[in-house]
């Protein structure tokens, strides 16, 4: 039996297959970047047959969001896969060349998609007022066989958990919630000045970034009342990272290029200092702990 929303495999319209959810984070990275690049895709969740008869082995069995399956066969999972196989046939559009602004981009990239699971977490399982969106969108990317690990019941449970296992236990939360709403001012006030984070075109820091501000942060009722409260200019740029056109706003006097010099705005300098109050002794206590 084929879902209403079944893919149809090698006679598809579109060339790219984005197996994913608007729910999922790392798809947020994926389909950005695909927009952004102008690929044609079609975005269907991991349960179909032909992800399960085809696509899964190719996989490596993993039905992890997203994945993505070519006009050739060719299956790549893993958002960071996906966005490096593009750049690299591509010619890397969206890698900056100079130093800084490469070595910005890449910590963007990391920070976002991993660096902010905490406050992603928490806003989209502790507040019930997401409840109704989460449960439209998590069965329909239950497997058809699904096993008991894989009820909506017992996934949401294994999310709740996971806010605890990331830091975010009770005693944390002021903090975890202080340390994030800062952040949108942050960004809000770079993103009132500029369209993305380095200028006039989005860049792999960008793509890192709208993992964690989509979906979750972006999306979910609660964190994006948030966005309406104290970053409209960040709720513009989730907006426009997911649209082909630039869609500056009036007050963006940039060309769709990376700033001239390789210039670091004194905006994104201050954004960086901030998230570096939680990710540096973050990543310094995981890099002892790994070590260990
Ligand atoms: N490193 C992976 C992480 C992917 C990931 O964890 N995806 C989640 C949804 S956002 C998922 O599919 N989890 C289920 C699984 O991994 O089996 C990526 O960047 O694509």
């Amino acid at each position: 039996m084929r879902r209403a929303n079944e893919d149809k495999g090698e006679d598809k319209g579109s060339h790219v297959t984005l197996y994913g959810s608007p729910l999922s984070l790392f798809t947020g990275r994926a389909r950005s970047y695909l927009i952004k690049a102008g690929i044609t895709f079609r975005e269907v969740p991991p349960v179909t047959d032909h992800f399960n008869d085809v696509v899964l082995s190719l996989a490596g069995g993993r039905r992890s969001m997203p994945t993505v399956e070519l006009a050739d066969g060719q299956v790549i999972r893993d958002s960071v896969a996906i966005v490096d196989h593009f750049e690299s046939v591509l010619g890397q559009p969206f890698t900056p060349v100079t130093p800084k602004q490469c070595a910005v981009s890449l910590l963007f990239d990391v920070i976002g998609a991993e660096g902010m699971l905490r406050p992603a977490m928490h806003y989209r399982w502790r507040f019930p007022e997401n409840d109704p969106l989460l449960n439209h969108h998590f069965p329909e990317f239950i497997p058809q066989d699904a096993s008991i690990d894989f009820t909506a019941a017992g996934g949401f449970q294994r999310m709740k958990q996971a806010c605890d296992d990331l830091g975010a236990i009770e005693e944390n939360v002021p903090l975890v919630e202080s340390l994030y709403v800062r952040l949108l001012e942050k960004l809000n006030a770079h993103f009132a000045l500029y369209p993305y984070l380095l200028g006039g075109k989005p860049s792999i820091g960008d793509f890192g970034l709208i993992a964690s501000m989509y979906a979750h942060l972006g999306r979910d009722p609660k964190p994006r009342s948030l966005m309406y409260e104290h970053g409209i200019h960040v709720l513009r740029w989730v907006e426009r990272m997911n649209r082909h056109d630039p869609d500056f706003s009036a007050a963006h006097a940039v060309d769709e290029e990376y700033l001239v010099d390789d210039e670091i705005p004194t905006t994104l300098i201050e954004v960086l200092q901030h998230l570096a109050i939680d990710f540096v002794p973050e990543t310094e206590a995981a890099c002892a702990q790994i070590n260990e």
